[in-house]
């Protein structure tokens, strides 16, 4: 399909000066892509320590598109070696707050200007769709950029009047430091996106930081490697190393020299990684897993809602943490809605993620695939009825997954209180005019990442909102993220936020001076 070839090439000198690393280089999508296949170290590619080296397939083709630097303990201690010289004794440590915004405002700049090509390359390595990809994946990441970019030169803290002691003076101030070397560990289905959430609130803080991106999906972290040298950035203020998440990313998490991590993934995991950060007692965020409710009540608008569910459940193929989970529909529109759904999945194409035309693309990789095929034929035996797929769409090279409409779905099956993390839409009925007994049915679940209502009385969507327990709510919407909006969950779907003012904090450390006069 496409010539692969390793070729030493010079990347351009937009900022630190030219320097060379191992391309990468393929035709796809009607242009040549490159990206590095190494990790990244004090702004140098280099192989992993151990020489090793992992595939990473193309979930379209099946077919491996390159082998990557297969990273170990060895790469983590080298990587936070360089990131801690470059916080504790490098320029960027001494950089002006305005100098690291410019920095930062330079990168999003040349991610902008490379956008078609971090789109291919996460098109090819994902198995998003292009349009999607363009639009969400590398949009939302240049836009988190610019975003945290505006904020460097506006972390300040208060002063504070505190009890004088007489006849002397007091005055307290805090001021808002960075907390040093940061890691950051990160999930396979928006690659780049994850890594720019959490990467540029980091940055923009005036950390240091290492990054494990999915082992099943690191290209388009290291082709950002390549934007980061080129921009300018001191070496060592960012280094990423792919490799397996029960060494690189367990390393990070126990290392004593981070003091911070950052993680987005599955609970479970999300669990391992709190206790290793116990280790020296690291601050963490988690963003975890999800099982969102969206209530649709009969008084909504209609044709909206419909479309909305669907965009709630298919978007980026399901693989999406906020992914409406579970749609529960008041009982006098329900036959009709679920019509209107089978009406909305027939239209859909699937296909080549790279043609402009397709809808839903392979899902991300074959383990996924098989997971998902198999959470289907669960929910199957537990006697919800399965509507439409279900099964591999037939015929097609690719880990496709039929998009899945399941009905009848009570409130004990495992379909009901798992996600799927795939294109599978789960609907239960509700008797008309029962808020209360929706809201606790919504509610009776450990997660907590994102809601949904649809309704056009605003007493029924405040009440939902105010009592449903979701780190977001959307009105008669979904799936609507901003750069400037908080994101994150309750419950065992994780704490701390990305995005908005409040990402900064999951950042900065606050020291308090007093002084006497
Ligand atoms: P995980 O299996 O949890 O993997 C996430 C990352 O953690 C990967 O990079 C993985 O490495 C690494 N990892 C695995 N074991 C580790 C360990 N012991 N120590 C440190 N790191 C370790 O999740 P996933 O399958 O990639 O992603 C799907 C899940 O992420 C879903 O549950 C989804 O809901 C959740 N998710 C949540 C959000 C938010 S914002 N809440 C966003 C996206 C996804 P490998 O490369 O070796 O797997």
């Amino acid at each position: 399909l496409f010539a692969l070839v390793v070729q030493r090439s010079r990347a351009g000198a937009d900022g630190a000066g030219s320097f060379q690393y191992d391309a990468v280089r393929l035709q796809a999508n009607g242009m040549e892509v490159a990206f590095p296949r190494q990790a990244f170290i004090n702004n140098r590619f280099v192989d992993a320590a151990s020489g090793k080296t992992s595939p990473t397939v193309n979930p379209f083709t099946e077919e491996v598109i390159c082998e990557v630097a297969y990273c170990g303990k060895a790469d983590v201690d080298a990587a936070v070696a360089a990131a801690s010289a470059a916080f504790h004794s490098g320029e960027w440590g001494r950089m002006n707050a305005r100098d690291r915004s410019r920095l930062m405002f330079r990168l999003a700049d040349l991610m902008e200007a490379h956008k078609e090509e971090l789109a291919t390359i996460e098109s090819l390595d994902s198995g998003a769709v292009y349009t999607l990809a363009l639009k969400t994946h590398i949009g939302m990441s240049i836009d988190s950029f610019r975003y945290f970019a505006g904020w460097c030169d506006k972390i300040h803290g208060q002063t504070i009047p505190i009890n004088h002691a007489r006849p002397n003076r007091n005055l307290t101030l805090t001021i808002r430091e960075p907390i040093g070397v940061c890691g950051i560990v990160t999930p396979w289905n928006y690659p780049l996106m994850m890594l720019a959430w959490k990467m540029s609130a980091c940055l923009a803080a005036g950390n240091t930081v290492i990054l494990k991106p999915a082992q099943v999906t690191p290209l388009t972290s290291l082709k950002f490697c390549e934007l980061v040298a080129r921009a300018g950035f001191p070496p060592g203020v960012v280094n990423v190393l792919p490799g397996p998440g029960a060494a690189v990313g367990q390393s990070i998490a126990e290392h004593p020299e981070v003091r911070k991590l950052g993680f987005t993934g599955s609970t479970p995991v999300g669990r391992t990684i709190m206790a290793a950060c116990s280790a020296n007692l690291k601050k963490c965020s988690l963003e975890l897993g999800g099982k969102s409710p969206l209530i649709v009540f009969a008084d909504c608008e209609f044709s909206k809602a419909v479309k909305m569910a669907c965009n709630g459940v298919f978007f980026n193929k399901g693989e999406n943490c906020i992914a409406a989970g579970r749609l529960f529909v008041e009982a006098s529109i329900h036959d009709r809605f679920v019509e209107a759904v089978k009406v909305e999945i027939a239209k859909m194409r699937i296909g080549d993620p790279l043609d402009r035309a397709t809808d839903h693309g392979p899902q991300n990789h074959r383990a996924h695939l098989d997971k998902l095929l198999e959470y289907c034929q669960r929910g199957v035996s537990e006697g919800a009825k399965l509507v439409c797929g279900g099964r591999r769409v037939a015929g097609l090279r690719g880990f496709f997954m039929e998009p899945t409409l399941f009905t009848g779905v009570q409130d004990h099956m495992h379909i009901a209180q798992e996600e799927s993390f795939g294109p599978v839409m789960i609907i239960s009925d509700f008797p008309d005019g029962d808020i209360d007994g929706v809201l606790s049915r919504a509610n009776a679940t450990e997660y907590g990442l994102a809601s949904g209502v649809f309704t056009r009385d605003i007493y029924k969507a405040l009440r939902v909102s105010e009592r449903i327990h979701a780190g977001t709510v959307f009105v008669n919407t979904y799936n609507k993220t901003d750069v400037a909006a908080p994101f994150g969950g309750f419950k065992q779907s994780g704490f701390g936020k990305d995005l908005g003012e409040e990402a900064l904090n999951e950042y900065l450390k606050t020291k308090t001076v007093t002084m006497e006069f």
